[in-house]
């Protein structure tokens, strides 16, 4: 099928289409024994396993338009040649953390690549109330060696310019987010929907918060026009997978050059709204132990962020910004100490704008989580987003005067129980 011309896949088609792919063969056997499902359940793509005897491969396929809302919204096939080449890159800056990649066909918009298993998405673990006990770490890890090892802090100038220059094709994803994640919200987008009647209130304040609107176009014009590093673009609870010994970041489609803290933002405003739905969850008793959980975790993941992107600052700091012949080689470690306090502090002011507002989009927008989704009980669901919202609300708006974790969570802590309404 190499060179043809694209044609989505189906649970009949698959076997006969594939069967001549190298790796496939190579992996399950004979097509004549392939067992297919379509598992595909984000916004996007198809999803096959593709199993026989007790081996197993995903192929994952885009489709020419948005799946979520139908043929109406057209989005270009080519976001699998960027999922592929961000999947490559992330491969080399953090082994072992993304799924391997056996075969891409860029006519198709197909990945092949490794099944994991018995892997669960992390959303779906943290709705059940499963504490992954590695997350913190190897998801603080990732983001400090990606992020660091995709900018120009490491990289070859040239290698990077080029990586700018192929990444920066990817328009429409990042129009997705512009939209979705930045204004929506904050004005009455078509496809925008939100708990009602209960929020109506809550959202037409939002709405007329000026401080919200510019705190969210200014984390817009950030990540519009700082290109600071190939940034995974979609780094929520379902694009990782877990078990209890292993952690996997998935479906990087949305890879571009955008700032660092957008990836942290993103992921820790999900532990957060995580944090804010477990009283939505709590039919099998209570969720106290949960909530501890997410809130260790936030720290945990934060401080070994800052410990990993500190150690490569340190040993690994090659490309052409603060270079260590104005520091370290004049006998200045000092001088370059103080350059990464300004980083690190710069990346937590800016992970706390991001935040808010992807918990905003993700009650307000188009793009619901299951995290509060799946709360059945309307008031109560609406009760745990309101708190969620006002969190959004007061850590994107007060961002440069917010000191440390101690503090946001302190402010979750406290909006949760009552104590702040
Ligand atoms: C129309 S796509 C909606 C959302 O799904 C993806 O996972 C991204 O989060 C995007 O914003
Ligand atoms: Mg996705």
């Amino acid at each position: 099928m190499a060179g043809s011309a694209y044609e989505a896949l189906t649970v009949e088609t698959l076997a006969a289409r594939l069967g001549s792919v190298a790796a496939m063969r190579g992996t399950l056997g004979d097509p004549a024994g392939w067992r297919v499902r379509e598992v595909g359940d984000g916004n996007l793509n198809l999803v096959f396993i593709v199993e026989a005897g007790n081996a197993g491969l995903i192929v994952k396929q885009a489709l020419p338009y948005v799946r979520l809302v139908g043929e109406s919204w057209p989005l270009p096939l080519k976001r699998s040649f960027f999922e592929y080449h961000a999947l490559t890159r992330q491969a080399a800056r953090d082994p072992g953390r993304v799924p391997a990649v056996l075969h891409f066909d860029e006519a198709q918009s197909l990945i092949v690549m490794e099944f994991l298993t018995p892997h669960v998405i992390l959303r779906r673990a943290l709705i059940e109330g499963r504490m992954p006990p590695k997350i913190a770490r190897d998801l603080g890890l990732f983001m400090a060696r990606t992020l660091f090892r995709g900018s120009d802090l490491s990289m070859a100038t040239r290698e990077r310019k080029a990586d700018l220059a192929l990444f920066a094709d990817n328009v429409e994803l990042c129009d997705i987010t512009e939209n979705l994640v930045f204004s929506d919200p904050y004005f009455e987008a078509e496809l925008n929907a939100h708990t009602t009647p209960q929020l109506d209130a809550m959202v037409a304040e939002l709405r007329t918060d000026r401080d919200m609107k510019v705190a969210a176009q200014q984390m817009k014009h950030l990540f519009a026009a700082k290109a600071e590093t190939l940034v995974h673009g979609d780094l929520h609870t379902g694009s990782i997978m877990v078990t209890d010994e292993d952690t996997r970041v998935i479906d990087p489609e949305f890879a571009f050059y955008a700032p660092m803290a957008f990836d942290v933002g993103m992921l820790f405003a999900n532990f957060w709204m995580a944090y804010f739905s477990q009283d939505g969850h709590e039919t099998g008793g209570s969720r106290d132990a949960m909530r501890a959980f997410l809130i260790d975790t936030t720290e945990d993941c934060w401080s070994t962020f800052r410990g990993e992107f500190s150690r490569l600052w340190r040993s690994e700091r090659t490309g052409i910004l603060y270079q260590r012949s104005l520091f370290e080689d004049r006998g200045d470690a000092l001088g370059s100490e103080q350059a990464l306090d300004r980083i690190l502090h710069d990346i937590w002011v800016d992970m706390l704008g991001f935040a808010g507002v992807e918990i905003h989009r993700r009650i307000l927008g188009l793009a619901h989580n299951a995290d509060f989704e799946s709360i059945e009980d309307r008031d109560l669901r609406a009760a745990c987003e309101t708190k969620a919202l006002k969190f959004g609300r007061q850590i994107a708006v007060n961002r440069a005067s917010i000191h440390g974790l101690a503090e946001v969570n302190g402010l979750a802590r406290r909006l949760q129980s009552g104590e702040v309404a």
